[in-house]
């Protein structure tokens, strides 16, 4: 049995991680909405990886006999300015999400469950990544998003993106 507020905080990360996969296809619809095929794939790529992020969780849940409970999924934001903008507002995205993965490991470590600590260590591992990823592509953003052609160069860069499916835990 899974202790309840611990399962209560793995339902929220569940919904938390359903959220970026709505985000990132919102950002999907405004790429395509600019005709910017690279970076459209990158989104998808990337929201592909959030529905892997909540599955991870939810098949957990079950594994560890708790109740997967799940949330509606607010709003995400439809309009940025630039491609600039977008890729800042995934990189807060992504310390807020860290910073909720953290605070779901203090839940686990606070009713002692060593099982769920190591489990989402992964995910800990995988939000360092992220950011360093996410973060890349905003400094060569940064460099060149006055330059048309650079901004074409990095479209064609992003294209190459593929999804793999994460082996989780
Ligand atoms: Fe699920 O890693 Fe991004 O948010």
């Amino acid at each position: 049995m899974m202790n309840e507020k611990l399962e209560k905080a793995f339902n929220d990360q569940i919904n938390a991680e359903f959220y970026s996969e709505y985000l990132y296809l919102s950002m999907y619809a405004y790429f395509e909405r600019i005709n910017l095929q690279g970076f459209k794939n990158w989104m998808d790529v990337q929201r592909q990886e959030e529905r892997a992020h909540a599955m991870g969780m939810f098949n957990y849940v079950h594994e560890r006999g708790g109740k997967v409970k799940l949330q509606a999924i607010e709003q995400p934001d439809t309009e940025w300015d630039s491609p600039l903008a977008v890729f800042e507002a995934v990189l807060k995205h992504e310390q807020l999400v860290t910073s909720k993965i953290n605070a779901l490991m203090d839940v686990a470590d606070e009713v002692k469950d060593r099982a769920a600590v190591s489990f989402l260590d992964w995910y800990l591992k995988e939000q360092v990544e992220e950011e360093a990823n996410v973060g890349n592509v905003l400094k060569t953003l940064k460099m060149i998003c006055n330059d048309a052609n650079c901004l074409y160069m990095l479209d064609k860069e992003l294209a190459t993106r593929t999804f793999v499916a994460p082996v989780i835990g």
